[in-house]
């Protein structure tokens, strides 16, 4: 199956003849590549083949309908000769090179767990186009190089002028990185690897705080992450050093606001403001460098504002983003419903901070609110049959949204083509002598303890069930601890804040375990340490050791902290880490067309049974209630009727056609 599988170590050992030695990422917890994690799960074998089949193909379909390849074209027919120049349209993005940029790091993850030949064909094909419109000093920007007099009105009359107004030119720096770094890690390859080191060359060369220099910050983040990880493959501190300077400068160059996070120095910030796409890269991109560098001040910074967001900005599916006005973070506790934003790619970005905050600090409360993130805000973002997308990921609908196949903006499309093959590798982390599970999904892994061998299994029907089953199928490593998330919603913490709380008489649910049938909780071999983990004490685990795991799943009542104006009076329904929804195909049927989730009145003290539902040939879980159905009658008097009411996962609403759709539930008139 993985034939391909060239890990990251080996391939910087070939780089060493070029650089002087390998360095570590500086977090102190190690992430199991997802190349190591061999998924059977049904849930996200689903996902992942939507994503293989269906997903990477049409973006990449998109890119050639919409002009994306013929940008490098034009590029190149206009370095070839320069009195043929082209029309850069308004109406496309100055980063519009970055889709397939985006794609290509998704086809290339797929690559390394389903080689392909035919994609991998396909790929070089589109990196030669690329390569070819760069120009001799390695500048890569269609949306100039087509046209130099006349380049797209975002992307400023020269280089970098407008970079801090919206040129994207590190933006697409950073996402061309990050996918060259994914292409070369599949195949071997540097092709694409070295068109980005040119690239990434001529930035460092030309922006930067030296004289001659430009002395100018992202106007959307995203270099940073890339150049600190092209400093982990090539092991050149000078791309280390650009991403710090590139961190450092905010707030201090022309570009002041708070759209982009230049309000003010990166490490004076406490705050989630401004877009949040940009913020939770950056956030990302901070925690990289911190990592690399010890920069504690850029950890606390990090800490403050992560306190910010999960206390004070966060919706309940795990999205951030309260506002399209500027695709921004709203004010503390502003939190729309029908209009919330939840950019997919800030759920995918917010998802990359939680991860690096879990490997800086080691603690469960990142994972729970990257798994509330992940199964709800994030997955939301693309159909069952992974054909169609949402960009913005609201929390109540009139029928006025749908899934689109493409944007005119299309970040979001191409971004799920990176993230989900990426999903394997949020499973599994390694710290010194202890393993990790953070993540609960069939799948079979190899991991590295003590630089020894062990092999692990996990057998689960979660997110659908709590029964968990861990397997030790290889121990080369001798004896280490196994360290368990329990996750928050198991121990009544709805969030690592009081944001939300439960509201039902549920006071916790509870869990077991067992270490090969005998029942460990509690004892000297099991207990729930403070960092949120149950840890398997360390011992010398034997092939055929099993962990069996059960979570209590009962559906919960939330309500929200009062400060949330729109949740006033509400509740939303969970169970295990699933968000659930009113939609309405599902009150139809009971109420014989006349259901309208709007008038809807939970019970005060609901009792939900379990049902089940088959939504894009996919099953899921439902949950069933009694509820009212608020009316007046002729006489002008409340009349409620009974009603049967049916919840769905969020992620799977409107599927059956746009209709109403509601997370929050009035339960309070
Ligand atoms: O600016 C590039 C991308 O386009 C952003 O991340 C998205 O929010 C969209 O505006
Ligand atoms: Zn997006």
């Amino acid at each position: 199956m993985r034939t391909l599988l060239i890990p990251l170590l080996c391939l910087a050992t070939t780089l060493q003849a070029k650089t002087s030695e390998h360095p570590a990422t500086g977090y102190p917890i190690t992430p199991v590549p997802f190349t190591s994690v061999s998924v059977t799960d049904n849930f996200w074998g689903q996902r992942l083949r939507a994503t293989r089949e269906v997903t990477v193909p049409l973006a990449f379909s998109k890119c050639e309908e919409t002009g994306r390849y013929r940008n490098f074209e034009n590029a190149t027919a206009h370095l070839k000769d320069p009195s043929k120049v082209f029309e850069v349209k308004e109406s496309t993005f100055p980063f519009d090179d970055t889709d397939p940029y985006k794609t290509i790091e998704g086809a290339s993850y797929l690559l390394q767990t389903y080689p392909d030949k035919h994609l991998r064909h396909y790929i070089d094909s589109i990196i030669d186009i690329i390569g070819a419109a760069q120009e001799p000093d390695g500048y890569l920007y269609t949306a100039r190089t087509q046209n130099p007099a006349h380049p797209h009105p975002w992307s400023g009359s020269s280089r970098w002028s407008s970079e801090e107004q919206g040129s994207h030119e590190l933006y697409n720096l950073g996402h061309m990185v990050e996918a060259a770094i994914a292409h070369y890690q599949a195949t071997g390859s540097r092709k694409f690897l070295d068109i980005a080191i040119r690239y990434a060359d001529c930035v460092c060369r030309e922006v930067g705080p030296a004289a001659g220099q430009a002395c100018i910050v992202p106007g959307h983040q995203i270099p940073e992450m890339a150049l600190a990880k092209l400093y982990l493959v090539t092991g050149d501190k000078k791309y280390l050093d650009e991403a710090k300077f590139l961190l450092d400068y905010r707030g201090k160059t022309t570009i002041v606001h708070e759209y982009s996070q230049a309000h003010r120095p990166v490490v004076e910030q406490d705050e989630a403001v401004g877009h949040a796409v940009r913020a939770a890269y950056m956030y990302a991109g901070m925690a990289d460098v911190a990592a690399l560098t010890g920069d504690t001040a850029y950890i606390h910074a990090i800490d403050r504002i992560w306190d910010n967001i999960v206390s004070k900005k966060l919706y309940i599916t795990g999205g951030i983003g309260a506002t399209n006005q500027g695709e921004a973070f709203g004010k503390n506790y502003e939190l729309p419903n029908m209009t919330a934003y939840c950019e997919t790619c800030a759920a995918i970005g917010f998802t990359y901070v939680n991860h690096r905050l879990f490997l800086l600090h080691g603690e469960s409360k990142y994972y729970d609110v990257l798994e509330r993130t992940l199964y709800n805000g994030l997955i939301s973002g693309v159909s069952l049959d992974g054909g169609t997308f949402y960009y913005p990921n609201p929390l109540a609908s009139n029928g006025q949204h749908k899934r689109q196949p493409w944007f005119g903006c299309a970040c979001c499309p191409s971004n799920i083509c990176r993230f989900i093959p990426s999903l394997p590798g949020y499973v599994y982390a390694v710290r010194d002598r202890s393993v990790y599970v953070n993540l609960f999904l069939a799948n079979s892994a190899t991991m590295t303890v003590g630089g020894k061998r062990v092999q692990l299994s996990q057998q689960t029907s979660y997110p659908w069930n709590g029964d968990i089953t861990i397997t030790v199928d290889k121990n080369a490593a001798g004896s280490f601890a196994l360290k368990i998330r329990i996750p928050g919603w198991l121990q009544g913490h709805v969030l690592p804040s009081d944001l939300y709380s439960y509201s039902d008489d549920i006071k916790s649910q509870g869990y077991t375990c067992t270490l090969n049938g005998e029942e460990v909780l509690n004892t000297t071999a099991a207990t729930l340490t403070a960092d949120g983990y149950l840890t398997l004490a360390d011992r010398k685990w034997k092939k055929g050791d099993r962990v069996q795991l059960h979570f209590d799943m009962q559906p919960r009542t939330v309500r929200a902290d009062a400060h949330v104006r729109e949740d006033r009076g509400m509740i939303c329904v969970e169970r295990g880490p699933l968000v659930y929804c009113a939609e309405r195909p599902d009150g139809y049927a009971a109420a014989e067309n006349d259901f309208d989730i709007t008038r809807l009145l939970v019970n005060q003290k609901p009792h939900f049974q379990l049902g089940s539902l088959t939504i894009a040939n996919t099953p899921v879980t439902t949950l069933i209630t009694d509820a009212q159905l608020l009316d007046f009658d002729a006489q002008g008097r409340l009349s409620p009727t009974d009603v049967r009411l049916t919840l769905i996962p969020y992620y799977a609403w409107c599927h059956r056609g746009s209709g109403k759709m509601r997370v929050w539930l009035r339960r309070d008139l």
